[in-house]
C-alpha cells in the first residue's frame, strides 16, 4: 500500500512550497482583483455626467439656440461658445443668441477677438418653435415675450431659482459658468486642436472659457473656487496669450477719454460719496465706465455719474461701502419720478429717466436735473 501512503504523504499538499489552500486563495484573489479592476473601468468609462445627460437632452433635437442673458459678459459668451460646440459635435445645427447689447469695449473686443458669430434677438419670435439652452442665467429675460420660451436645459452658477427643464445644472458655488462647460468639455473626452477626435477644444475656445473664469472671479480674487483654478489650470497652455492681451485691452474710443474728461472736472465729492454730471455723451457706456473710474478715487467709496444720451439720462452707481445698496439707493432716489427705472445690486446699479419725464417736474417738485447731484447724494447719506 505504499500508493495508499503516498495519498496520505503530507507533501502531496504542497506545489512549490505552497500549501493548496494557500494556493487557492491566492487564485480568488487575483481573480476578484481583476473583477473589480474590470468592474471600475467599466463604472468609470460609463459614468453618466452632467455632460452625458446634457447631449441626451439634446440629441433627439436637430437644431439648437444657445440663449445668453441681456447684455451677455465674458462668461457667457465663452459659456455658450462651448454649449454651441458640444452641440454641434453631437450633430445638432446651433446659434447662440443674445438679447439687449454688447456693452463694454472688452465684450465686443471678446467677440471680435475670437471670432464669435452671436446672432442678437428683439423678441421671442426667432426662437420660440426652437429647442433652447439658457446659459449663465435660470430664466429667460430682456426680450418681448420672452415668458413664452421653455428651455430644454438651464446650465448656471447664480443663485436664482431655475425655471423647469429636461436638463438642469444649477452649480451656485462655482465662479465662473465657463468652469462648468469646461468640465462638460473635459467629461466628453474633448480634444485639443490637431488631434482626432468629434470634440475639439480649439485654442479659441479655450481662450474664451479661460477668460471667462478670469472676469467672473475678478481675476480669481471674487468667489474663486478650487474647480475654478483646476480649469484654468487645465486650459492654461492651450490659451492665446496675444488674444487675451487683446481683449483685455482694447483701444480706447476718443469719445470715452472725452467722458473720463468730464467725469473728473464735473465731480461733486461729499465725504465718501462722488457724483458727477456728465453733460452729453456719445455712448451710454461711457457712464458706467466713469462709475467704475470715480470710486476708485483715493476716500471714495461711493461713486454715481449721470450722462445724457439720445433723449434719456442714464445714471450709473458703484459702491464699495458695504454699509451703501447702490441699487437700492438709486431706485429711492429715482421714486419720485414717472417713467424711470432704476435698480441693481449692492455693488453696481443704474437708472434711466427720460430727459422729458424730468423736465416735467420741475424744479417745485425737487427734481431739477442740476439738483440731481445733491439729491443723489443726500439719498446716498440716508442711506448709510
Ligand atoms: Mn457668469
Amino acid at each position: 500500500m505504499r500508493g495508499g501512503a503516498l495519498l496520505v504523504d503530507p507533501s502531496i499538499g504542497l506545489i512549490g512550497g505552497m500549501d493548496l489552500t494557500t494556493e487557492v486563495l491566492a487564485v480568488a484573489l487575483v481573480v476578484l482583483m481583476a473583477v473589480m479592476a474590470v468592474g471600475a473601468w467599466i463604472v468609470l468609462r460609463y459614468r453618466r455626467t452632467p455632460a452625458d445627460d446634457f447631449v441626451d437632452v439634446l440629441s433627439p433635437h436637430d437644431n439648437v439656440d444657445v440663449l445668453l442673458h441681456p447684455n451677455p459678459d465674458p462668461d457667457a459668451m465663452a459659456s455658450g461658445y462651448a454649449a454651441a460646440t458640444i452641440a454641434k459635435a453631437a450633430g445638432l445645427d446651433a446659434r447662440i443668441v443674445y438679447p439687449g447689447k454688447l456693452r463694454h469695449d472688452e465684450n465686443r473686443a471678446f467677440r471680435t477677438v475670437l471670432g464669435l458669430d452671436l446672432v442678437r434677438l428683439e423678441d421671442a419670435d426667432g426662437i420660440r418653435d426652437r429647442p433652447v439652452v439658457l446659459i449663465d442665467h435660470a430664466t429667460p429675460r430682456g426680450f418681448t415675450a420672452s415668458i413664452e420660451i421653455n428651455p430644454i436645459a438651464i446650465i448656471d452658477h447664480h443663485d436664482d431659482p431655475p425655471m423647469a427643464a429636461s436638463h438642469i445644472d444649477v452649480r451656485s458655488h462655482y465662479g465662473a459658468c465657463s468652469t462648468i462647460l469646461w468640465e462638460y468639455l473635459d467629461a466628453l473626452g474633448a480634444v485639443p486642436e490637431g488631434e482626432t477626435g468629434s470634440l475639439v477644444l480649439t485654442q479659441e475656445l479655450a481662450t474664451a472659457l479661460a477668460y471667462g473664469i478670469q472676469t467672473d472671479t475678478n481675476n480669481l480674487t471674487r468667489g474663486v473656487t478650487p474647480y475654478d483654478i483646476r480649469a484654468l489650470h487645465a486650459l492654461h497652455e492651450l490659451v492665446d496669450d496675444t488674444a487675451l492681451e487683446r481683449i483685455a485691452n482694447p483701444p480706447v474710443e476718443p469719445s470715452v477719454l472725452d467722458a473720463k474728461a468730464a467725469a473728473i472736472q464735473n465731480r461733486e465729492l461729499m465725504g465718501p460719496f462722488c457724483v458727477s454730471d456728465l453733460g452729453p455723451v456719445e455712448s451710454a457706456d461711457s457712464v458706467a465706465i466713469t462709475a467704475e473710474e470715480l470710486v476708485r478715487l483715493e476716500g471714495v467709496s461711493t461713486a454715481v455719474t449721470i450722462g445724457e444720451y439720445n433723449g434719456t439720462l442714464y445714471l450709473s452707481g458703484r459702491s464699495i461701502d458695504d454699509r451703501v445698496h447702490i441699487g437700492e439707493a438709486l431706485e429711492r432716489s429715482m421714486e419720485a419720478v414717472p417713467g424711470a427705472s432704476a435698480g441693481g445690486h449692492a455693488r453696481m446699479g443704474g437708472a434711466q429717466v427720460s430727459l422729458e419725464a424730468l423736465d416735467g417736474l420741475g424744479p417745485t417738485t425737487g427734481m431739477d436735473r442740476r439738483e440731481l447731484p445733491e439729491r443723489l447724494i443726500s439719498t446716498l447719506r440716508d442711506s448709510e
